[in-house]
């Protein structure tokens, strides 16, 4: 932080599952300060505020706002609200982070960037997974030229994990999958291999007891290269044997050598020189879950870039504007398998 700077004060809305890990990575980043707690059932947030101290717990928004004055608002509630919240912040003139996915649907994303906009107030997405620490240096030794240029990469989160006991919400979303995750690897593939040009979906459910798709397979082209990628995700709870569950796997291809990311954090780099492999683990922080260990421990780093815009003082990578291209992806994706055909979007 800044000598002689006050940290912001900022307010959480939202106090479910994944707010004390939220509010744990900000512990972490020096420059901000929760001061006040937001969630519908009142109980829900003082028992988060009494875990990590902070007494100003309200289950009005508007009354939080007026009384606390945060610097800024972070957003953490189920999809549906976070429109609500952000025009919210945006009549009071309040800075806004929003978990991802931004919002339901795309018109939605827009209206919501566009309010921010002409409020003249930052909106950022808390969009965490292109800062785990492997992607990162994934993405070092791709921009290294180590394998030369990559023509084609396949991106793969596929797991067994019990996704829906710890966030029961996902049961019920009409668009599973690819909102959930696709957000995060579309996202990933856009940091590590630019814009796409065309995209085409299949979707799938197994699961008998839940609303939305589980399983997808996207095939992006990207505009620059022509390079492909294809993005396969699932949960389709057909007990797979290895469960990496939320490490994302890579196998990159390039015009001399190739890039593999195996389970247990392995980046494996094949070039003429033969193949080196190193391990790339997550940082330890002991309020983690072991059992996302990968991303949340991109917490911390994803809340500092975006508190660097916050305080003028660097870039936020995902900016609602650079988002929009993410959710953009997103739901290409849905039209594509509905219709069966291949979205075009020149650059
Ligand atoms: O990070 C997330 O968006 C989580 C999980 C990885 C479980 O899908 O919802």
């Amino acid at each position: 932080m800044t000598p002689g700077k006050e940290a912001l004060r900022f307010a959480i809305f939202g106090t479910g599952f994944w707010s004390r890990f939220q509010l744990a990575g900000w512990n972490e980043v020096e420059g901000a300060r929760c001061v006040a707690l937001y969630n519908r059932t009142r109980a829900k947030a003082e028992a988060l505020g009494r875990e990590f101290g902070i007494d100003a717990v309200f289950d009005d928004a508007e009354k939080l706002l007026e009384t606390v004055k945060p610097d800024f608002i972070d957003i953490i509630t189920d999809v549906d609200s976070h429109s609500r919240f952000v025009e919210l912040a945006a009549n009071h003139r309040i800075p806004v982070i929003c978990q991802k996915p931004m919002a339901p649907d795309l018109e939605t994303a827009r209206a919501m960037t566009a309010c921010c906009e002409s409020a003249g107030i930052p909106f950022l997405i808390h969009e965490n997974w292109r800062w785990q620490k492997l992607i990162r240096d994934l993405k070092a030794i791709l921009d290294s030229g180590v394998i030369g240029t990559p023509f084609r990469a396949g991106i793969d989160m596929i797991s067994g994990f019990p996704v829906f006991e710890n966030q029961p919400f996902l049961a019920e979303l009409e668009q599973f999958i690819i909102t959930d995750l696709g957000s995060h690897t579309l996202d990933a593939a856009r940091f590590l291999f630019g814009e796409a040009a065309s995209l085409t979906c299949r979707t799938g459910r197994v699961h008998p007891n839940i609303r939305g798709e589980d399983h997808a397979t996207i095939l992006l082209t990207t505009g620059q290269t022509g390079m492909t990628v294809i993005v396969r995700l699932a949960y389709a709870g057909n007990h797979l044997e290895r469960e990496c569950f939320p490490q994302t796997l890579f196998f990159i291809e390039g015009s001399i050598g190739s890039i593999e990311v195996t389970p247990d954090y392995w980046i494996r780099v094949t070039t003429e020189s033969g193949t080196h492999s190193r391990r790339h683990p997550p940082p330890h922080h002991p309020w983690a879950d072991p059992r996302y260990a990968a991303i949340h421990s991109a917490i911390p780093p994803c809340n500092a870039n975006l508190l660097s815009a916050l305080n003028a003082t660097g870039e936020a990578e995902t900016t609602a504007a650079d988002n929009l291209r993410t959710m953009t992806l997103v739901f290409d994706a849905y039209h594509s398998a509905e219709t069966g055909k291949t979205i075009v979007r020149p650059a």
